[in-house]
């Protein structure tokens, strides 16, 4: 039995006409969530020590703490080293165009509000090509959750500078060291207007599931920033900030409240190696809430007229 057939192997149904067996799932309250094992898909053809296998490891375990199964989750990606990362889940999903993992996942999000969208990718894919997708997603609020594996490269392509690059960074395409002011991912999400703005890393596993699962529970366009060695071609990036290296990894204050945007702008101020924790969440109408609600009036004005009356009241409507 393969992994994907497990969670519906439960009821097999033989249908008449072709006599095939076709496993159908259990009703949604009788079944398992899905197990680290049965989501396990190929072996990660990231570098050892990569950063990126520890967000893929926590996002198993988020999925099995919360107990999801395989048609209520989607795992979506841009292109790069951190965007592989679909492949690596047995799950539905897509490793889509590069920068445009957003646009693809929003589609997903509006045409299916019970499922949860989560999407990875690198700095890169977030923030150069993907950078415009970033603002228009975050602004409307569009419900997904978007985890951004910030290695301040592009490791994929082997060491270019990246948005996120730090002044004096010697790559491929800036031999004597980056003289681009690097964008700081927390202010630009704030704002752009997200409405749930995180900052965790790779190093620690409980604070990078504690981000995923607020991300996740947020009713809106959730973003995380989650630090993610390259040890191929920037390594030591994060040692500030991880203690077994000798560095400080320094929550946002309990007492800094969270729906204050002008606040949450200044504490992310310092870029390294800064503050982790939520900086920013607020309520506001999401996408998907918005369009269910012109679908819901648009079908009220219509209800009880027959599919050719609905079209004939269009025709009449653009006379
Ligand atoms: C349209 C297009 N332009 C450029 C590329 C080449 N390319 C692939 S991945 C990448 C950057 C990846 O960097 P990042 O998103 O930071 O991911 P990482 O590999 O660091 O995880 C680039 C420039 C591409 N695949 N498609
Ligand atoms: S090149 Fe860097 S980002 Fe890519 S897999 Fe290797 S360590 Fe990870
Ligand atoms: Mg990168």
């Amino acid at each position: 039995m393969s992994n994907l057939e497990m969670p519906f192997a439960v009821l097999p149904r033989t249908t008449a006409t072709t006599g095939l067996t076709i496993p159908i799932p259990l009703p949604e309250a009788e079944r398992k969530g899905l197990t680290k094992k049965e989501i396990s898909a190929d072996h990660p053809t990231w570098c050892p020590g990569c950063g990126d296998f520890s967000v893929l490891a926590l996002y198993f375990k988020l999925i099995e703490k919360r107990k999801l199964i395989h048609e209520k989750i989607t795992t979506v990606a841009g292109i790069g080293c951190s965007s592989r990362f679909p492949y690596f889940v047995q799950a539905h999903g897509a490793h889509y165009i590069h920068g445009r993992a957003l646009p693809f996942a929003s589609g997903v999000s509006l045409s299916r509000p019970d499922l949860h969208v989560f999407v990875f990718g690198g700095d890169g894919d977030a923030f150069s090509i993907g950078g415009n997708h970033f603002t228009h997603t975050a602004r409307k609020n569009i419900k997904l959750s978007y985890l951004v594996m910030d290695n301040n490269v592009y490791g994929l392509t082997k060491n270019q500078t990246s948005p996120t690059s730090p002044l004096g960074y010697k790559s491929k395409t800036d031999i004597w060291g980056s003289k681009d002011r690097p964008i700081n991912p927390l202010k630009q999400a704030i704002t752009a207007g997200a409405t749930f703005v995180g900052r965790t890393s790779a190093t620690n596993p409980n604070h990078l599931l504690q981000m995923m699962e607020a991300a996740m529970d947020h009713d809106g366009f959730s973003f995380i920033q989650c630090l993610s060695e390259c040890v191929e071609f920037h390594p030591g990036a994060f040692d500030n900030s991880t203690p077994r290296k000798g560095g400080k990894f320094e929550l946002v204050p309990a007492s800094h409240d969270v729906t204050d945007e002008y606040a949450a702008y200044k504490l992310a101020e310092e870029l390294s190696p800064g503050l982790f924790g939520i900086f920013y969440q607020t309520n506001r109408p999401t996408k998907n809430a918005n369009e269910q609600g012109i679908i819901a009036d648009h079908q009220a004005k219509v209800a009880g007229l027959e599919p050719w009356q609905i079209l004939q009241k269009n025709f009449d409507r653009m006379k």
